[in-house]
């Protein structure tokens, strides 16, 4: 069995209390570290004074992980500078927020170079390595620099940004050209994809790009390919009907007292669109007087990134906004909107979308969204409730039997919650069939599996002779050892 290396940020080692309180991902790459006796390895999350690359092991459920702790400076320039404050705001088409320091820039290239010098002693010669999220985009390039010879891949989480966005940032090609050091490169959905290989189709015009999504540079070969991540459906849909779960839904039924129940659950953060989506439901509210006292809307966000200013503000700003709502419509025995900052486990969670008649999913921009799919696999199937998702979420491609909507119109949002709490049940049970496939067929296994085949297979291209001739400038030779100790590629089973 060939041997996962994860190289992510932050690591999250399984916890003590079984998978209801981790989400689908950790969940599954866990799973995938279990069988192939692989090593997760990243940031520790803590700070010290000096880096020494000291690296800590620890092994929790039969995952081992690999930890470093970074400098202060290294949190601010690589972790809230670089990829929290420029590249974020920038995938997320926030420009107005993105900040463009060269202390970040050289933040960013020092951590990266010190993740791949650390994790060097980690490698062995058949691992295959996986590296996810903007982070780390030149982890590739700095392993490949020490000589690193084995298959590497990358996942990017977020969005891609449009082409005019991207050169808005002085390290955008420098940036680029480090995905052509991996072997396979993931992006979540068609439209993130196709603008990557617009960037590059205008950015290196000596690239070539084939229909398969190959892209040629030089020596270098990169397969480019879409792989939607989808979360541990058939846990969640179990999950859901659980007593735990069960409680948790009689409990806001019970407090609910006969109101429909509109929820949203997000990070709090800027890219998720609470402010739009609260303007939609206050439209709501002020257009359709006949739902006061009769709905109430849930939105559950636990901060997040709080060192960051602009997450500070949002956090102000919707303060302000849910109360000036509430003021504005609350009677005695009504409270339209509640607003909850705080973090829920999975179980009680998968209650509150199974008690929601509407799920309200509104990213301005979203690399995929998991909640979309929380919510349909936790809804009953003979009374489910109704998707209503922003067409800027990478998920909007796969679940299209949602009521897709643009999440910067009032109107839009008002007229789609009117359409979901007005809806028959034979259509809500018609569009739940559809969405529920969706989410079954392509879980996080899937995408596991799609992302590691395409990975372990050398012959991605149908031309392995001549990414054989690559692996051999790289170093590897006909067989031999190379000037590491590492061996060339060789055929990998990933069970
Ligand atoms: P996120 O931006 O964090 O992820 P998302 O995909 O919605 O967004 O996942 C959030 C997860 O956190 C969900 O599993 C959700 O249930 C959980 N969560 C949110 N609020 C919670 C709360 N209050 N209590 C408990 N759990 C909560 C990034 C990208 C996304 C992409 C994912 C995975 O931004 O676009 O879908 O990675 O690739």
């Amino acid at each position: 069995m060939t041997r996962l290396l994860i190289v992510s940020n932050r690591v999250s080692p399984p916890v003590g209390d079984g998978k209801a309180n981790q989400g689908g991902l950790a969940v599954a790459l866990n799973s995938a570290l279990r069988v192939t006796n692989g090593i997760w390895f990243g940031w520790s999350g803590n700070e010290i004074d000096q880096f020494t690359g000291q690296i800590n092991f620890a092994r929790n459920d039969g995952v081992t992980t690999a930890t470093v702790d970074l400098e202060a400076q290294d949190v601010e320039e690589y972790y809230n500078g670089f990829a929290n404050r420029t590249l974020w705001p920038l995938f997320h088409d926030r420009i107005d927020l993105a900040e463009f320091e060269r202390g970040f820039a050289g933040g960013y290239e020092r951590v990266n170079a010190r993740f791949a010098e650390t994790m060097l002693p980690l490698i062995a010669p058949d691992d295959l390595i996986w590296v996810h999220d903007y982070h780390l985009i030149p982890l590739g390039a700095e392993l490949r620099q020490r000589k690193v010879k084995n298959r590497i891949g990358f996942f990017l989480h977020t969005p891609w940004p449009v082409l005019r966005l991207l050169l808005s940032l002085p390290s955008h090609r420098q940036l680029v050209d480090a995905f052509f050091d991996y072997d396979l490169l993931g992006f979540q959905c068609q439209a993130w994809r196709d603008s990557f290989l617009l960037y590059v189709r205008e950015q290196f015009p000596d690239a070539e790009i084939g229909e398969d999504g190959v892209i040629r540079l030089d020596d270098r070969v990169v397969q480019v390919i879409t792989c939607p991540i989808g979360i541990d459906a058939q846990e969640f849909v179990e999950s859901a009907q659980s007593a735990q779960a069960e409680e948790s839904r009689e409990a806001m039924h019970k407090s609910l007292d006969g109101k429909s129940l509109i929820i949203g659950v997000d990070r709090l953060d800027y890219s998720k669109g609470l402010e739009h989506r609260f303007h939609g439901y206050e439209r709501l509210l002020a257009d359709h007087p006949h739902y006061l006292e009769k709905v109430a809307l849930l939105q559950i966000a636990p901060p997040s990134r709080g060192d960051v200013v602009s997450y500070q503000d949002i956090r102000k700003d919707l303060d302000a906004l849910s109360g000036h709502i509430n003021g504005e419509f609350a009677t005695v025995h009504w409270v339209p909107l509640r607003y909850v900052n705080r973090g829920y486990d999975r179980t009680s969670l998968s209650g509150m979308f199974r008690a929601a008649r509407v799920g309200l999913v509104t990213p301005l921009r979203d690399g995929m969204n998991l909640v979309a799919k929380e919510y349909v696999a936790a809804q009953d199937p003979h009374d489910p409730g109704v998707l209503i998702l922003s067409k800027f979420a990478g998920a909007a491609e796969q679940l299209t039997q949602a009521l897709l909507v643009n999440p910067y119109s009032p109107e839009e949002l008002s007229d789609a919650l009117k359409q979901a709490l007005d809806m028959s049940l034979e259509e809500r049970k018609e569009r739940h069939k559809a969405l529920l496939e969706s989410v079954l067929r392509e879980d996080v296994h899937w995408w596991l599996r799609t992302f590691l085949d395409a990975l372990e297979d050398d012959d991605a291209d149908g031309e392995s002779a001549q990414v054989i001739s690559l692996e051999q400038k790289r170093g590897g030779g006909g067989g031999g050892e190379s000037e590491t100790g590492r061996s060339p590629m060789q055929s990998r089973s990933f069970a």
